[in-house]
């Protein structure tokens, strides 16, 4: 055998050009952790109520990273879906995610109890979508009806429910722009999601995409959505910290 010690330390051996599946995940490993690394070092460019937004979204993209590092290991591993730490990850940083609509909000009376609201929301559509992801072909797509009835919760609340009111009657320039992104994020970024889901054997895809490639489809999803998420929360906090040093 021809290994070397570092490939073999960090499983680059088997890493080849025609594996998208693994390159995706070594690309999503780096960018978490740059991406963790740039928001934990910018929060000392903004102004002290825009700090808890930034670690937040230094801490959704670092605990992605490790998960990502955990995930390619395995993948290059087995050759199968690390579907267990991929759950765990989500299930750390989508209530993170919650929270960063919430501290967005807060300024404008955005209560503990929206928050609440949300976090159950992701959690329903977690557990049930990994249950479905784990059980069978059988049930596949009832489980997969019930995460996305968490899901749209989620959409409801942040167009139309306490965040849509609360950005609504706020008057923040800063604030309404950053929902227009993050409304974005949330109808197509997140619907990559169901559509990986899909692929599963059982489901309306499968057959249309290799099983693995839905590890191409959450891998990619992750990206957009955890660094794309940090950075429209980054650059309102630049905004908004640039005003009050100029008054
Ligand atoms: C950083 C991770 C994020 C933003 C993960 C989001 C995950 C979803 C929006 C997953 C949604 C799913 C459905 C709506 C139905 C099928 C099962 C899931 C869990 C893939």
């Amino acid at each position: 055998m021809n290994y070397t010690l570092t490939a073999d330390l960090i499983g680059l051996d088997r890493i080849t050009n025609s594996d998208p599946v693994a390159i995706t995940f070594f690309i999503g490993y780096m960018a978490m952790l740059a991406s963790a690394v740039f928001f934990f070092v910018e929060r000392g460019s903004v102004d002290g109520k825009w700090k808890l937004s930034l670690l937040v979204s230094g801490l959704i993209t670092g605990i992605a990273a490790v998960h990502y590092y955990y995930m390619r290991d395995f993948y290059l591993q087995t050759g199968t879906s690390p579907t267990a730490f991929r759950y765990v990850d989500w299930t750390l940083t989508v209530p993170l995610m919650c929270v960063e609509f919430y501290l967005l909000t807060k300024p404008f009376g955005a209560k503990g109890g929206t928050l609440f609201k949300l976090i159950v929301a992701s959690l329903v559509m977690l557990i049930t979508g990994y249950i479905g992801e784990t059980s069978g072909l059988d049930s596949n797509i009832m489980w997969g009806i019930f995460s996305t009835l968490g899901y749209l919760y989620i959409v409801y609340e942040v167009f139309a429910g306490d965040i849509a009111k609360l950005s609504k009657d706020s008057n923040s320039p800063a604030l309404n722009r950053a929902m227009f992104l993050l409304k974005i994020f949330i109808t197509l970024g997140w619907s990559i999601y169901p559509i990986g889901y899909m692929v599963l054997p059982g489901n309306l895809l499968s057959g249309a995409f290799e099983v693995s490639s839905i590890d191409l489809f959450y891998n990619i999803a992750d990206a957009i959505n955890k660094i794309g998420f940090g950075l429209v929360i980054y650059s309102v906090a630049i905004a908004e910290s640039s005003k009050t040093s100029k008054a």
